[in-house]
């Protein structure tokens, strides 16, 4: 009886790992208010969250079914890099090597530097980084982006799978370079980069005013130099990268063609304080409207605190890493902004109908809108460029299942 029990489990498990179907209903009363300081606490909590997501989902989604669209049938389920068998890593990190080998479609009189696919993306993102950060679109524009480079994956170089996610909190309690995404194993995203001397401490200057931030360096550096993306080149900026010693280098605008090796320089001590279980489940459970929860997400400016977000981009340190602007030529810049998504996606179902209409919507065009903008909307076009198309108002981007998207997490 024991045994048919846990082979009827494995086999739940099983249909669970394609449909996300909660083996029991979680009612709202049943979720945490408030994040645990212990962080496998807060992980559980943020495991029974996401449940609770997957749950509303689903039941939009049987919904959806009658009228023919998104459904449980045909919804994709991205998931954690650790639950990706050696064979489905090794598929996403071959059509990322793809995509850099085909042919850019920007015009070279528009951004010089794009030579590839993937640099399409990389220089459509140093064009509207200042219209993209602390803005009303920050959360829209780059689920698009991360949606559409999962598109160019699959219909571009024959990718099959879904865009994997990197959970932090995960990095957070086992280390950065013990997770199977940064072993530097044939099937993991590349590890550290090599261990060079480091001269001093990073620092982000921040908005006018305000006083730098401070934060450490890792353990690595330099090129990185194994796994699958050991011989990349990065081939845009740098935009504005943090260097160690507190300064910060630009190669004029970055859109120009500047090849060197991808570094990466881990950085344990910054995943374990700002992305660990508790932070992402504070993100989660403290912001009651979206301009508390974007803030909270990216750091609030002069709090001393750079978010969940932030979190991710410092502790992979390196070039691109540590440059706002070029950040998307780092291979895991995907897998890092699939899980803002998850986060944000988490987020939302808890209030859907508030979270996914106007009133989830809060900001302007420009960097903590400066120069003064317009506020976004629902009617607000958010465009790729040649990276992708087409242009697409934040309306449409609201949901992973309501609109053109039919994807959720697991
Ligand atoms: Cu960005």
């Amino acid at each position: 009886m024991r045994l048919n029990t846990s082979v009827a489990l494995c086999l739940l498990a099983a249909v669970s790992n394609a449909i996300p179907t909660p083996q029991e209903e979680i009612s709202p009363a049943d979720l945490p208010t408030e994040a645990s300081p212990v962080e496998t606490e807060a992980n559980d909590q943020l495991a029974q969250l996401a449940e609770f997501a997957a749950q509303t989902t689903n039941e939009t989604l049987a919904q959806n079914e009658k009228r023919g669209g998104c459904s449980l049938w045909n919804v994709s389920v991205r998931r954690e890099w650790s639950a990706l068998s050696k064979k489905e890593r090794k598929a996403y990190t071959d059509a990322v090597l793809c995509l850099q080998s085909k042919p850019a479609r920007t015009p070279s009189s528009l951004i010089p530097g794009a030579k590839s696919r993937f640099d399409d993306f990389v220089g459509t993102h140093i064009n509207q980084t200042n219209n993209i950060h602390y803005t009303g679109t920050f959360l829209t524009w780059h689920r698009y982006f991360t949606w559409s480079y999962e598109q160019a994956l699959r219909n571009e170089c024959g990718y099959t799978g879904v865009q994997p996610y990197w959970d932090w909190a995960l990095s957070s309690l086992v280390g950065l370079e013990n997770t199977s995404m940064l072993d530097g194993s044939d099937y993991s995203m590349s590890g550290n980069g090599e261990n060079v001397e480091k001269v001093g401490d990073i620092q982000l200057g921040g908005s006018p005013g305000l006083p730098a931030l401070i934060l450490p360096t890792g353990t690595g550096g330099g090129c990185v130099t194994s796994g699958p993306f050991k011989n990349m080149k990065v081939n845009l900026g740098p935009a504005g990268l943090a260097l160690p010693g507190g300064t910060t280098v630009a190669n004029g605008d970055g859109l120009g063609y500047n090849p060197r090796c991808l570094k990466r320089d881990l950085t344990d001590v910054i995943i374990r304080k700002y992305s660990n279980a508790t932070a992402i489940a504070n993100t989660i459970l403290k912001p009651k409207d979206v301009y508390d929860f974007q803030m909270t997400m990216q750091g609030v400016p002069g709090s001393g605190n750079i978010g969940i977000h932030g979190g991710g981009h410092y502790a992979m340190g390196g070039d691109p890493g540590r440059d706002v602007n070029t950040s998307p030529a780092e291979p895991l810049f995907y897998l890092h902004h699939a899980m803002i998504d998850r986060v944000w996606w988490i987020w939302q179902l808890l209030d859907k109908s508030e979270r996914t209409g106007a009133e989830g919507i809060s900001g302007t065009g420009t960097f903590l809108n400066n120069p003064p903008s317009a506020n976004t909307t629902l009617d607000t076009v958010i465009d790729l460029g040649y990276a992708a198309g087409p242009p697409m108002t934040v309306r449409d981007l609201m949901s992973t299942t309501d609109g053109p998207f039919c994807y959720t997490y697991l």
